[in-house]
């Protein structure tokens, strides 16, 4: 029996196949969870449907995230359906593309801030708000949200995402301390780079993923199973002591310091 079984689960994000939510799909789906999906804009409606289907779940729902009635409507919908809900997963984010290029102060501008922090980051709050009352129901619900370390380092090119990242984890602590006294959890994983549709067209992603390579622990980027894993493991009842916290899926990457450098006299790496 999955360490999921009998909970009911709604996943924002998935986009594709290749998606962080997709991973979280599949290890929640294998391990017993009940599953509803939404998307955004109707490009990806069949795509979405597709995948729900591989998962067992035919509730699939259109959500985004800027606009509050779309959002009180996904759980309008899923009422009808279920009398409970016990996890969460946002894996959504946006910033305006020429945000996420150059140098941050030349490319930041109040609306592109606005928009990266609105659906990156309040998002996170905006549904928990609409759903608390579907989680008041379950005995050990859980929400889980997407972060990367560029929220506590500066990234070439992460730009107004880091300081979306950086609310996003603020976010997860002050959910933490207004539903714990429900007992809903809520966490983030912090996770390495992954080619998603979200890193495509990023340039130098290719270079990040090798510089993680050389320098990480585990010398190999992160998959969108481990993600999965991961948040199958946060939202179940083994992590029912765990809550406001933030977890690195990343090879251990941020640990480290100046390890797997080009200079051999700087590195210990083997080989
Ligand atoms: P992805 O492109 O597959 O997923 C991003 C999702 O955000 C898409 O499903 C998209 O439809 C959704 N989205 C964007 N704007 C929206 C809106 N207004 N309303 C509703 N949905 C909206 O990419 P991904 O890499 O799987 O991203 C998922 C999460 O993981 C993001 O929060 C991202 O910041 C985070 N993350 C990604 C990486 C990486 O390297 N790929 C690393 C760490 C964290
Ligand atoms: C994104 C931009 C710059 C550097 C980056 C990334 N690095 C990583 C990412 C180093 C790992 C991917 N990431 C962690 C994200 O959170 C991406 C968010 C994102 C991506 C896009 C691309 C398309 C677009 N807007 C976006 N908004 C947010 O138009």
């Amino acid at each position: 029996m999955g360490f999921l079984t009998g909970k009911r689960a709604l996943i924002f994000g998935v986009a594709s196949n290749r998606s962080i939510a997709w991973g979280i799909a599949k290890a929640m789906h294998r391990e017993g969870a009940e599953l509803a999906f939404t998307y955004m804009g109707e490009r990806l409606h069949e795509r979405v449907e597709k995948l729900a289907g591989e998962c067992d779940s035919d509730i699939v729902i259109p959500c985004d995230v800027e606009n509050d009635e779309q959002i009180e409507a996904v759980f309008d919908h899923l009422d009808d359906f279920w009398d409970r809900l016990d996890i969460i997963v946002h894996c959504v984010a946006f910033a305006p593309k020429e945000m996420l290029e150059g140098d941050y102060l030349d490319n930041i501008s109040r609306e592109g801030f606005n928009t990266a922090h609105e659906i990156s980051s309040y998002s996170l709050a905006a549904i928990a708000k609409a759903g608390r009352h579907m989680m008041q129901e379950s005995k050990d619900a859980a929400i889980i949200t997407m972060s990367y370390l560029g929220a506590v380092r500066a990234f070439p090119g992460y730009n107004v995402m880091g300081l979306a990242k950086a609310s996003l984890e603020a976010n997860v602590r002050y959910l933490a301390h207004s539903l714990g006294p429900e007992g809903i959890r809520v966490n983030a994983i912090s996770a390495g780079p992954i080619k998603t549709l979200s890193a495509k067209g990023i340039s130098g992603f290719n270079r990040i993923l090798e510089h993680v390579e050389q320098s990480a622990p585990l010398h190999r980027n992160v998959t969108i199973d481990e993600v999965g894993n991961t948040a199958a493991f946060l939202c179940s009842s083994l992590a029912s002591g765990i809550t406001g916290e933030i977890i690195y899926v990343d090879g251990g990457y941020h640990t480290a310091g100046l390890m797997g450098t080009e200079d051999k006299s700087l590195s210990q790496k083997p080989g």
